[in-house]
């Protein structure tokens, strides 16, 4: 199935082979998500073809994105609030626990919600004029596209704790020493980078790829005794499978590549 169908024109979408591209593209609000918008994206990741292996998730213009839009959230009452939030959660599992990979290409502005949605992504690139904030601090509202579960994993609770109660930006160099991105390149590169990455996602054994997108955070979320003995199902899940058997043959015959090539 085509993701283009029933997606607003806020999202630009393209298939390149076994990669999605989908450029947030509501340049002239800095792409704030309206609920079309985040909506949008839940529809994509509901609609990913089968031949898809990896998604690339950029913002078209000057920044990623500048969050939440503020115009839509004044009229709100708490229980409505609750529930927009609540929807913001499902559409970023959906992100978190696809069918594929996603890297984020940040740049530029990635604030509140923006901010969300990388955190709810698998890799984060950054270029030079990336800058991380939280301004919900400043506004008087919290976060609630899921900043609060995700973000400490990321930066650790200090680090969250501060951006919210002062204000604090992060530019790109320091995003990505406090772990907000992985990578960090030039200024206008970040697209060439997550393409290369999401190629070499996108060879990888789809079990490792599951492996890695599903059963990994959980195992980071449960107890020791438990977490333990999920991987060794899943490790002997992925190594049982003709794929993972193929790719160690493949290495002890001399045709893998070695680490590092
Ligand atoms: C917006 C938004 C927005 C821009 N909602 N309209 N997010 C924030 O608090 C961030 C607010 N935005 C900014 O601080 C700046 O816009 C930026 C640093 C991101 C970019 O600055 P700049 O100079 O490139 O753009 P601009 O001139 O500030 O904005 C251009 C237009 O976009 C302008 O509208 P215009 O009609 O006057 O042209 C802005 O009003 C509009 N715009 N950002 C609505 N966020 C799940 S809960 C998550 C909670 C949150 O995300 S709270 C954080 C909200």
């Amino acid at each position: 199935m085509m993701v283009t169908k029933s997606v607003p024109d806020t999202l630009q979408i393209r298939e390149e082979g076994d990669i999605l591209w989908i450029g947030l593209n509501r340049p002239d609000k800095r792409n704030a998500f309206n609920d079309a918008l985040i909506l949008g994206i839940e529809t994509v990741f509901e609609n990913i073809p089968s031949h898809i292996r990896c998604a690339i998730i950029y913002g078209i213009g000057k920044h990623f994105s500048a969050g939440l839009d503020l115009s839509e959230l004044k009229e709100r009452d708490a229980v409505q609030g609750i529930f927009h939030s609540r929807m913001w959660h499902r559409v970023l599992e959906k992100v978190q626990y696809g069918s594929v990979p996603v890297v984020a290409v940040l740049h530029g502005a990635v604030v509140g919600g923006g901010l969300e949605l990388a955190a709810a992504c698998h890799i984060r690139v950054a270029d030079k004029s990336t800058f991380y904030a939280l301004p919900e601090g400043q506004r008087g509202i919290f976060v609630g596209g899921g900043a609060a579960v995700r973000l400490p994993k990321l930066i650790g609770m200090a680090r969250m704790t501060d951006m919210m109660l002062t204000g604090r930006v992060y530019h790109a160099e320091e995003g990505e020493r406090i772990g907000l991105a992985q990578y960090l390149v030039d200024e206008g590169q970040g697209l060439e980078k997550g393409k290369e990455l999401a190629l070499k996602i996108a060879s990888n054994a789809g079990m490792t790829n599951y492996a890695l997108t599903h059963v990994l955070p959980r195992i980071a979320d449960s107890g020791q005794t438990e977490g333990l003995l999920l991987e060794s199902m899943m490790a002997a899940i992925a190594q049982s499978a003709p794929d993972a058997k193929q790719r160690l043959k493949d290495f002890l015959e001399g045709r893998a590549k070695k680490v590092g090539e």
